[in-house]
Order: C-alpha cells, then structure tokens, then sequence
C-alpha cells in the first residue's frame, strides 16, 4: 500500500502536536529502535535529491518523546530526505550522550576514516532503501561494495522494501554476509491476511537466514482499518513469537509522509502489549534485542 506523496516542495509536519500518554509501561532500557530526525533544515538541509520536505523534527523533540513514552534510548534512522548527510543523525548520537545509535546512507566511495568517525559517534549500521517512491535506484553491485566497506565495523544492513519487490529481492538479501534487518514486516499487504503466500514468503525468508531480522513497527502505515491498527495485530504477533529474538520495535517518529493519517505516539505504544503478550516477549523486543545489536561496543 503505498503512501500519498504530497509536492516535493510543500513541507510536511507529520508527527502528532500532543500525543497521549500511553497505558502500557515498557520496561526498564526500553529502547525505540525506529525513528527519524530531520534537520532542523537551517543547520542541516535536506538533500537536494529528496522526494519529500519534512517539518523540522528536532533531536530535543525526539530525546523528549522517549521520556514521555516511558522508553531509554533511541535507534535513529537516517531517512531519505536527508540523502547521503548523515549530520543531523551523528549530531543527535552525539547530543543522547550514549542513548542513541545509529543507522547512515552512504555511498560507495563513503571515506573509511568517516566511517570510523561515525562508528565512534554510534552508528551500527546502513539503510538500503528500495522503495521506489523514495528513492531513485541503486544498482546491488553498488550495495555490495558498500557491505563490503561496512561489515569489517560490525554494522548491519536494514534495508526499506514493499512486499511486491520481496521475490526479485530475496536473493540479494540471502547473499549479504551481514545481520539484516527488515523494515516494517517487509510491508505486508494486510488485506491479504498472514497466511497469505506473500507474508509466509517472508516468513520462510526468515526460517532459512537466522541472520535475517524485523522491524515489527508501522501498524500506521500497514493498516487499512486505521487507529488503533488491529488488522496490523496478527502480523507482527506471528513474527515476535515465531522469531522472539529476531525483532525490534520502533514509533516511527516523526512519520514522514503520513500526512493526513497522523498516528498518537501513545496508541502505538498501547499495542506492544498485544504484539508481544508476555513480559518476556516484550523483555526480548523492546531491551535484550536492540542492545545485542545496537550497544554490544
Ligand atoms: C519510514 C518510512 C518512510 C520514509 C522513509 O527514509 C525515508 O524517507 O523511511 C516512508 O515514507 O515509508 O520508515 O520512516
């Protein structure tokens, strides 16, 4: 399903000005393993190659939301309006003083000593974005020269697909020699319920690579039924228990281009509870999975 785009140029607020504060309690180190920050774009300005303007959504605006949610640290993400700029995300690693990491864009001839540097500032991994509306497309043999610069780090590969390309792509995503973490489920067409061939293409994706991970976030964007996403429920239920230490949460923060479908922060965080039922289902999602792969260095 994909997301309505609105102009390029129009900027784009799309985080909730007053989310609620959620019921569920996530516990202690609990840790948002996928959000964004944009700009602010007079210190860091968007890419010029950018497919969509964001509202500013600064790294005070994030570090604040984790503590209204109840949660310890963030995984910030490096979003496509930003391109290959990575100085809004090292700038906000740096700022969480040890409650953020990192996940960059870069570029095949990324310089191995700013790779260093931005390991030293938390980054632990690459975004290999292959949604069309996003991006402009990166031929594989690029991407593979790009693991091969970032894999001797220690860093992951999480890479951004709709369910329709999970075919052409499974053997590119079985080649990579890294741990490689999913976006959103691979973005299931929830419509077509979990037995569907599609997302049991997915699973099977996973059964075969134990190096294969996901992101068991976005009901916001996956939902056709709307708040609070139940539809979304049977998905990311099925792979927390199926891969209890193979999946990570995220909000989403600040939700690029769900303009006009904002979700509250707070009902995101009130559905963990039902993805993952048991303290230790949520125990494994929410602390010990992101910090294996996140804070082990
Ligand atoms: C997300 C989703 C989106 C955008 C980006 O990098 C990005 O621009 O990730 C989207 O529009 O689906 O994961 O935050």
């Amino acid at each position: 399903m994909a997301e309505k785009m609105a102009d390029r140029d129009t900027v784009q607020v799309t985080y909730h000005p007053n989310p609620s504060k959620p019921s569920y309690v996530p516990p202690a180190g609990a840790v948002d393993a996928h959000c964004h920050v944009f700009g602010p774009a007079a210190e860091f300005p968007f890419a010029p190659e950018r497919k969509y303007t964001p509202g500013d959504a600064s790294k005070a605006q994030l570090f604040a939301l984790r503590d209204f949610l109840g949660f310890d640290k963030n995984v910030i993400v490096q979003a496509t309006c930003h391109g290959k700029d990575n100085r809004a995300l090292v700038d906000a690693c740096i700022a969480a003083n040890g409650k953020a990491r990192g996940v960059a864009t870069v570029g095949e001839d990324a310089d191995p000593d700013d790779l260093k540097t931005m390991h030293a500032a938390g980054v632990r991994g690459v975004r290999f974005n292959f949604v069309k509306r996003l991006v402009d497309a990166t031929p594989k043999d690029v991407f593979l020269r790009i693991v091969d610069k970032i894999a001797p780090l220690g860093w992951h590969v999480v890479v951004y697909f709709e369910a329709a390309d999970l075919e052409e792509l499974a053997p590119f995503l079985e080649s990579l020699p890294t741990i490689v973490v999913v976006d959103h489920m691979g973005r299931p067409d929830v419509e077509k319920g979990v037995g569907h061939p599609d997302f049991q293409r997915f699973r099977t994706l996973m059964c075969e690579n134990e190096n294969i991970w996901s992101k068991v976030s976005c009901p916001e964007r996956l939902s056709v039924a709307g708040p609070p996403y139940d539809d979304v429920v049977p998905f990311a239920k099925t792979l927390v228990e199926q891969f209890p230490d193979r999946v990570l949460w995220g909000t989403d923060w600040p939700h690029p281009n769900m303009h006009g479908k904002i979700p509250d922060d707070g009902v995101l965080v009130d559905r963990i509870p039902h993805i993952a039922p048991t303290e230790a289902l949520q125990k494994k999602l929410l602390v010990d999975n992101p910090m294996r792969l996140y804070w082990a260095d």
